[in-house]
Parts: structure tokens; C-alpha cells; sequence
């Protein structure tokens, strides 16, 4: 039977960067989830014909959601419901489930790289049939209806057995039950050369894969383990806990230290990968050595003939604004496209389909190409072991290889958090304001060329879109500003800091960037208005 339950608006569900992400106690509320899927499915005409993916990291009260969204989908009358067995899939499998399958969208539920459990975080990543996160256009709509939200309707139907594949109905509703891993295995070995990666890993050559308790852990065990010979155990942290086993499950040098601490000791294996919650994210390491994001998107550029699905060529590639410069040193020797995207992978989505660009990546741990739309650890990780099997040589030397051949852009962001949001809103609208009068002004030495938010003209679809506030100086440096979209706890102000040097290469980027990230405090006036000296996290 099919309930209408009365309910009212909650102020606070417009989507962030990638979706709705909120501290789990808030989202366990009465009625939250329902009113936001409901609207959701007001948005979307003539459900009785469309088919949506459900899935997601595994965390807490993924299980619970999933099952409302069972039977909110099957009182709206949806078609049909792939859901991923165990409740789970990872953000870059659910893009490829949906678009492989022609499917309307998908909830991959996950708040990300964000801690799990009852005082974590609990997220709703909500993708259109463009296999990405819906536009801001579509996320301004569901919002709308998010605050007119009358009422809801659902199923009264009992919870279902998702640990088993097969198919059921929910009143008119098909539901099936599928297997996550299997497509998305044979996706990676179609891009992949599969053979000499395991020639690789069935060496001597000693790899750690940390799936941080998050969803990759079954995906990691299935390539790594069982398909490309690695050792039992390669895969660490790889059963998917819905509180992450207490693991903050972002793969940086803070929160997963446990790994850094491995690869940075006297007896660290050759290559270690680390992926987040969803499986969207990853960062690389080397024997005593780290790879940044955007070194890493400009390193996979220019070893793409490496790889057999890119050796005929690629199209262009493209990067958020705050990510660093060095993947536009490769794109403009490589003669191919190169663009600058706000933050967020909705905006590459375009210039995929548009085949203006086959590459894409963010200073936020994220690596992806056009084979689906989003970001992809594994992706990342199995494109890293290629280069190192092609070349024999070790995570250190490709990356200084690199550097010796494009300069160096030494980069860091600095993250002041927990900031209460009108202060924060203050701090960047004067900053805004004040960016005219910065032009010209000198700061220990260093002289700014250029100042002004970054206004991103969509070439396809016409949308402008504004995100950040960008200093130049006139030495290549720059400081980018904003604010997270990601956060569940007050604002997070971010800081991205760069300086582009064909010399000393091998230094270490807190002492390159000293004075710079000193001066990026001196201009947003930072500590002033928060009281805060130094950032909270560094990466
Ligand atoms: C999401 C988006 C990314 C973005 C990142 C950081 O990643 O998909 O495109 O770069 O957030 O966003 P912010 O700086 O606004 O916190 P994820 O992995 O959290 O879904």
C-alpha cells in the first residue's frame, strides 16, 4: 500500500559540492531523507518510464536510507531499481552502472572522504543519466521543491533482503539486486594492459592498496589480489565498516598517516595507493615520496600513449582552478585542449561529452578520464602501475623525470575549518572587494600581477558559474581562495598556494611556500577574523 505522509521543509538541503553531505544525526531525523528524495522525484517527469542505480561506501545508515528510497521510488511509481548487492557500489562503478545501462540516475550514497557512524557524516550523491552529479541548474530545482515540500509518499512494503542477487518487485516497482564489482572489472581491463601489470605485481615489486575500510576494499581484492597476482594482503583496510573501523577515510598525508608512515620508513614497499570512502578519491606514494594531486594529473598526461585505451591519442584535458598549473605545462607541449573548471566534477562532464578534453583532475586527490563521469582511485592506481611497468622506474624518479622536463609547480593547500559561515562569508566578499586594489602591491618581494574571481563560461552549455577568488604574481606564483562545498561543521576557508620553479626541484613545498602561504594569511586577514594562526590541516 501506498502512504501520503504530511511533512514540512528543512532549510538546510541544498546540495554542496557533490550532493547533500550532513552530519548523520541530522539526516536521521524525522522525515529528512523523504522529503529529499521526494523532491528529487518531483523534478523528474514520467518516473513510471525511468530506472535509477541505488548504492554507496558502506557507511552507517547507508542501509536504512537505501531501503526508503526503495520504497519512496516505488510509491512515485519509478520503473525499475538497480541496487548494488550488500547496499554497495562506489562512485565511479555507479557512473559506469548507469551509463552502461542507459539508467535515468543514481543515489550513491556516501558523504565521501568524511568519517562514518551515528557522529560522523552521512551523504546523498544524487547522478543524472549523464552518469555525473546533477547541475547546478538541477540541483537549484530540487532545492526549490526541497523548501515547498508539502508532502511525501512511500510504500508500506516490509524491508527487503538486499544481500542476495535477483530480482523482486516493490509495488509496481522492479528491483534487482546486482552485482557491483563485475562491470567495472571488465571496464578496467579494457583500458588497462591487465598482462603487464601482472607481470608487475607478481615480481618482486612490493605494492600497499588501502581501501581505508571504505567500498573499494572488494573491488581492490578482485584486480589487485585474485585477477593481477598480487599478494594476499595488498589490499589493507579492505572490508567495507560502516564507521570506516574510526579511519577518517581520506586518502591525504594526514588522515592516512598509518600509510605514510610505511612508505616513509627505511623498509617501505616500492608503490602504496589509498583511496577514500566511495572510491572516487586517491592519493599515490613512492618509497619516501608523495605525489601530489596535480602533479599526478600531469604526470598521467604525459605518459597517456602508455596506455592502450589512450595510445591513439586523447582529446584535451582540464582541472579545477584551484588545482596547480602543471598540467598546463604538459597540455601545451602535448598540443592538446586544456581548461579550467570550478571546483567539482559535474563541470568536466560537459567537455567529456563535447569530446574536448579525455583527462580531468582536482588538487582534492581526484584522477578520472572520459570513460565515465566521475573521479577514479582505482583508475588512478592501475594507470600509475602501468607507467612504472613501461618505464621500470620507481614513483620518485617518473615524478622528477617530470619536474626536470616541465618545471616544478610546488603547491600546497591550506585549510582553516570549523569557521562560522557569516564570518566566513564576510571574509570572502571583502576579499572580493579588495582584489582591484591588490593589483600592483608588493608583498615580500612578491608582486601581484593580476587579481580576480574566477568566473567559469561553460563552452557548451553557455552557463557561467562563479567559484574562487585568484591572485597572480609576477613570477608564475599564485594564491586561490574559497570555500569548501563539502564540509558538515561551520565553513571551511581553503588556501591554495603555488610556485612554479625550473630549479631546486627536490626541496620540500612547506619551505618553498613559506613566504607565500605568510602572505596569503596577510591579504584574507585570516587570523584577524578567525583567530586562527596557522591553518588546521595542510596538504
Ligand atoms: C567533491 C567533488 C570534487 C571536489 C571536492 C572538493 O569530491 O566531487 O569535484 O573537488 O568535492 O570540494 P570542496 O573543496 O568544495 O570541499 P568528493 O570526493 O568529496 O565527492
Amino acid at each position: 500500500m501506498i502512504k501520503t505522509v504530511k511533512t514540512t521543509p528543512y532549510a538546510d538541503q541544498k546540495m554542496g559540492t557533490a550532493g547533500l553531505r550532513k552530519k548523520t544525526r541530522t539526516a536521521s531525523q524525522e522525515n529528512y531523507i523523504e522529503n529529499f528524495l521526494q523532491s528529487i522525484f518531483n523534478t523528474i517527469p514520467n518516473l513510471n518510464e525511468k530506472s535509477f542505480l541505488v548504492g554507496g561506501d558502506g557507511r552507517y545508515y547507508n542501509k536504512i536510507a537505501i531501503q526508503k528510497i526503495i520504497k519512496i521510488a516505488a510509491a512515485n511509481g519509478v520503473k525499475k531499481l538497480y541496487v548494488g548487492k550488500d547496499c554497495l557500489v562506489s562512485t565511479p562503478a555507479g557512473s559506469h552502472i548507469i551509463l552502461e545501462n542507459h539508467l535515468d540516475g543514481g543515489f550513491v550514497l556516501s558523504a565521501s572522504h568524511n568519517p562514518g557512524g551515528i557522529d560522523g557524516d552521512f551523504g546523498i550523491k544524487y547522478a543524472t543519466s549523464s552518469g555525473g552529479q546533477c547541475q547546478p541548474s538541477e540541483s537549484a530545482a530540487i532545492f526549490e521543491q526541497t523548501q515547498n515540500i508539502t508532502e511525501y509518499r512511500i510504500s508500506d512494503c516490509p524491508d527487503f533482503d538486499l544481500t542476495k542477487l535477483g530480482t523482486f518487485y516493490c509495488e509496481n516497482t522492479e528491483i534487482e539486486v546486482i552485482d557491483p564489482y563485475v562491470d567495472y572489472i571488465k571496464l578496467m581491463e579494457s583500458i588497462f594492459d591487465f598482462k603487464k601489470i601482472k607481470k608487475l605485481l607478481t615480481s618482486d615489486f612490493r605494492f600497499i592498496f588501502d581501501a581505508m575500510n571504505g567500498v573499494t576494499g572488494p573491488y581492490a581484492k578482485k584486480i589487485f589480489e585474485e585477477i593481477l597476482g598480487a599478494p594476499k594482503g595488498t589490499v589493507a583496510h579492505g572490508t567495507p565498516l560502516e564507521d570506516f573501523g574510526g579511519l577518517h577515510p581520506d586518502p591525504n598525508l594526514i588522515y592516512a598517516k598509518h600509510l605514510v608512515d610505511i612508505m616513509y620508513s627505511d623498509t617501505a614497499p616500492d608503490f602504496a595507493a589509498a583511496n577514500d570512502g566511495d572510491g572516487d578519491r586517491n592519493m599515490i606514494l613512492g618509497k619516501k615520496f608523495f605525489v601530489s594531486p596535480s602533479d599526478c594529473l600531469a604526470v598521467l598526461t604525459d605518459n597517456y600513449k602508455l596506455i592502450p585505451a589512450y595510445k591513439n591519442g586523447i582529446y584535451g584535458v582540464a582541472k579545477s582552478a584551484a588545482t596547480s598549473l602543471a598540467v598546463k605545462h604538459v597540455a601545451e607541449k602535448l598540443g592538446i585542449g586544456y581548461y579550467e573548471v570550478p571546483t567539482g566534477w559535474k563541470y568536466f562532464i560537459n567537455l567529456m561529452n563535447s569530446n574536448r578534453i579525455t583527462f580531468c583532475g582536482e588538487e582534492s586527490f581526484g584522477a578520472g578520464a572520459s570513460y565515465i563521469r566521475e573521479k577514479d582511485g582505482i583508475w588512478a592506481t592501475l594507470f600509475w602501475l602501468s607507467i612504472i611497468a613501461e618505464t621500470g622506474k620507481s614513483v620518485k624518479e617518473i615524478v622528477l623525470h617530470h619536474w626536470q622536463k616541465y618545471g616544478r609547480n610546488y603547491y600546497l593547500r591550506n585549510d582553516f575549518e570549523g569557521i562560522p559561515q557569516d564570518i566566513a562569508d564576510k571574509l570572502m566578499a571583502d576579499l572580493e572587494n579588495s582584489l582591484p586594489s591588490l593589483v600592483g602591491k608588493t608583498f615580500d618581494g612578491y608582486t601581484v600581477s593580476e587579481a580576480y574571481p574566477f568566473i567559469y563560461h561553460d563552452p557548451v552549455d553557455k552557463t557561467s558559474t562563479k567559484n574562487g577568488l585568484i591572485i597572480h604574481f609576477s613570477d608564475g606564483s599564485r594564491i586561490v581562495y574559497r570555500l569548501s562545498g563539502t564540509g558538515t561543521n561551520g565553513a571551511t576557508l581553503r588556501t591554495y598556494i603555488e610556485r612554479y620553479v625550473t630549479d631546486k626541484l627536490d626541496e620540500e613545498p612547506d619551505e618553498m611556500l613559506k613566504d607565500l602561504s605568510h602572505i596569503s594569511r596577510i591579504i584574507s586577514d585570516v587570523t584577524a577574523r578567525t583567530g586562527k594562526e596557522q591553518p588546521d590541516i595542510i596538504t
